[in-house]
């Protein structure tokens, strides 16, 4: 331990923390631009300055390292009057449009320019020209930048992609793509986790709220909405609510009020999921492969496999993900049992993830129609963040909203379908069922400890009626190419493996609430695992309405029919 004199206060501190961690973990705030929880500091934007005996300059809290003794002030005239100084300079070099931003009241800038009451010196001039629309999952306005590399960071360290890096010089250094390129043009996964980690509004995800506030206005078609499951997790934080806590019904009645005739859940679709993609590695297990073989549901993942990993397209299930399969069902089943055309049913999805809005947009896709049209089953994605700033638009009080239930019949779901939202859970799914479905036996324990918890790389060994069946989980695209380049190196082997882009699974998905919490994700797993404890059901094969839809359309997993609606392929 180390003693510290901080403001003036004896503190003992454990060594080799920063400045930084040290007044956070003794509850004293200072202002950060480019520090983020899940990143290596750089110190670049200059915000956390704190003064130190001795030292001529002020230091950075974010890369000085505490020393025994170290006399520090993060209160006095000169920090405070630095700190505006440096302010004043990014807003030198930073257009004043945030009445357009769609960072809107998350924007970590405005709220310090608010706070340190700072004021122009000069207009904005010669600001960055770089606007990037090519991409369905995120859009760039680079002119709003303001240089904390939080993006070029995370698509490095956390996703391993090195889509970015700072070119030019001084001022005009930006976060570019090699040759420029529109981002779409790269090996980009759409993941949105540089859009998730900005400060302000350079990279955000692709506004698709405003069409759908224009359908919720016209209101010409029948509107229906599903939610995936990491949304009911995170929802709540956008509105002042306790980060972990499960607000379903809320967001359920939101969706109501927003003016959505029907409101489905993407949980039921990940039971759904199970079923095929359960059948899929039963059918693999008793032919001998080919193994590994993938999960599919992350379109991050999807997008990763195509660009970077083709040679592992056949190990991938063809499993649609649950919110394709959820659209495919809600335009054929569901649209023949109210009795309309699967044209005037409008599908939006609200999903925690910016790849999901690419994911809507494959040609592979689309399903075919009884007379022979072709439909794009989803309609529009909309994250998250932008289901709220929906909420906030409207004006509807989220808090205070009376819980409400999803429609009927693609609304009922099991704790197993829940538990999609997290990293492992996919894979402790379809354990669940594929164990009692090939055993006949029910499992005597139903969570599987090993495939639980944030390591990046987890694996574990499955003993099905004496058969061992082995597995790995990954998630964060980094840790995702490591376990991709042994397998493929002969360095790992494994039959049945989890993918997920983002850190976390879907609850760290690049369309979430944004949060400094560093506890955030483990916060939001929390919540999705006390969904599942407190589920009556707990194993996808039970769900009832599930079965409904097999006896009344689909007629069994892997059917002819559910090949053509629930099932798609790959291409590199
Ligand atoms: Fe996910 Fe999925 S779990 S991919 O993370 O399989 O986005 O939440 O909806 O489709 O169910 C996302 C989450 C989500 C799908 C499911
Ligand atoms: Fe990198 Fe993901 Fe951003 Fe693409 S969307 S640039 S892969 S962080």
């Amino acid at each position: 331990m180390a003693k510290i004199f901080l403001n003036g206060k004896e503190f003992e501190v454990p060594d080799g923390i920063t400045v930084l961690e040290a007044a956070e973990k003794l509850g004293i705030q200072i202002p950060t631009l480019c520090h983020h929880p899940e990143l290596e500091p750089i110190g670049a934007c200059r915000i956390c300055v704190v003064e130190i005996e001795g030292a001529r300059t002020l230091q950075p809290a974010c890369t000085t390292k505490i020393t025994d003794g170290m006399k520090i002030r993060t209160n006095s005239d000169r920090v405070e009057n630095a700190i505006k100084f440096n302010l004043s300079l990014i807003m030198a070099n930073h257009p004043n449009d945030c009445m357009y931003c769609e960072a809107d009241q998350r924007c970590e800038l405005k709220k310090l320019v608010h706070k340190y009451d700072v004021r122009p010196i000069f207009n904005p001039t010669d600001l960055s020209e770089v606007f990037d629309d090519s991409s369905p999952s995120i859009q760039r306005d680079l002119s709003r930048c303001i240089k904390c590399q939080r993006c070029v960071r995370v698509c490095s360290e956390i996703q391993g992609m090195n889509i970015y890096s700072m070119v030019e010089r001084g001022y005009k250094t930006i976060p570019q793509t090699a040759f420029d390129k529109p981002v779409y043009e790269t090996n980009c996964i759409s993941c949105g986790q540089c859009a998730y980690l900005c400060p302000v509004g350079a990279i955000y995800e692709t506004p698709d709220w405003k069409k759908v506030l224009k359908l919720i206005e016209r209101k010409e078609k029948i509107l229906v909405a599903q939610t995936a499951p990491s949304v009911r997790v995170a929802i709540g934080e956008e509105f002042g609510m306790e980060p972990g806590s499960v607000s379903t019904g809320k967001m359920v009645a939101s969706l109501k009020k927003l003016g959505f005739d029907y409101v489905f859940d993407t949980n039921f679709a990940a039971d759904l999921t199970i079923m095929e993609e359960g059948t899929e590695l039963i059918g693999r297990l008793k032919e001998g492969g080919p193994f590994p073989m993938f999960t599919s549901c992350c379109p991050g993942w999807i997008n990763l496999l195509e660009k970077e990993y083709p040679e592992f397209i056949p190990n991938v299930s063809s499993a649609k993900s649950p919110q394709q399969m959820m659209s495919s069902v809600v335009k054929t089943y569901f649209a023949k049992k109210i009795g309309v055309d699967p044209e005037d049913i409008v599908m939006v999805s609200v999903m925690p993830c910016t790849a999901k809005k690419d994911e809507i947009k494959r040609p592979q896709q689309k399903i075919k129609l009884e007379d022979g049209r072709e439909i794009q089953p989803t309609d529009y994605v909309i994250t998250t963040r932008e289901l709220a700033k929906l909420i906030k638009i409207k004006e509807i009080n989220f808090a205070g909203l009376k819980d409400e239930e999803f429609d009927n019949p693609l609304g009922t779901s099991t704790g197993a379908g829940a538990i999609f939202g997290v990293t492992g859970g996919v894979m402790e799914a379809a354990l669940r069922t594929a164990y009692e479905i090939i055993t006949n036996k029910q499992l005597p324990k139903l969570e599987f400890d090993d495939v639980r918890g944030l390591n990046g790389i987890k694996e574990a060994e499955i003993d099905i009626e004496g058969k061992k069946i082995k597995i790995a989980i990954a998630h964060g695209t980094a840790n995702v190419k490591k376990l991709l380049d042994d397998i493929r190196d002969g360095r790992r082997y494994y039959d049945f493996i989890e993918i997920m882009a983002c850190p976390g699974g879907c609850i760290g998905g690049g369309g979430q609430p944004k949060s400094l919490d560093p506890e955030i994700l483990k916060k939001r797993a929390m919540a999705i695992y006390s969904i599942d404890e407190l589920s009556t059901l707990r194993r996808s094969h039970e769900n009832p309405d599930v079965q409904k839809l097999y006896e009344e359309f689909l007629e069994k997993p892997y059917s002819h029919i559910a090949h053509e609606l629930l099932h798609t392929h790959y291409t590199d």
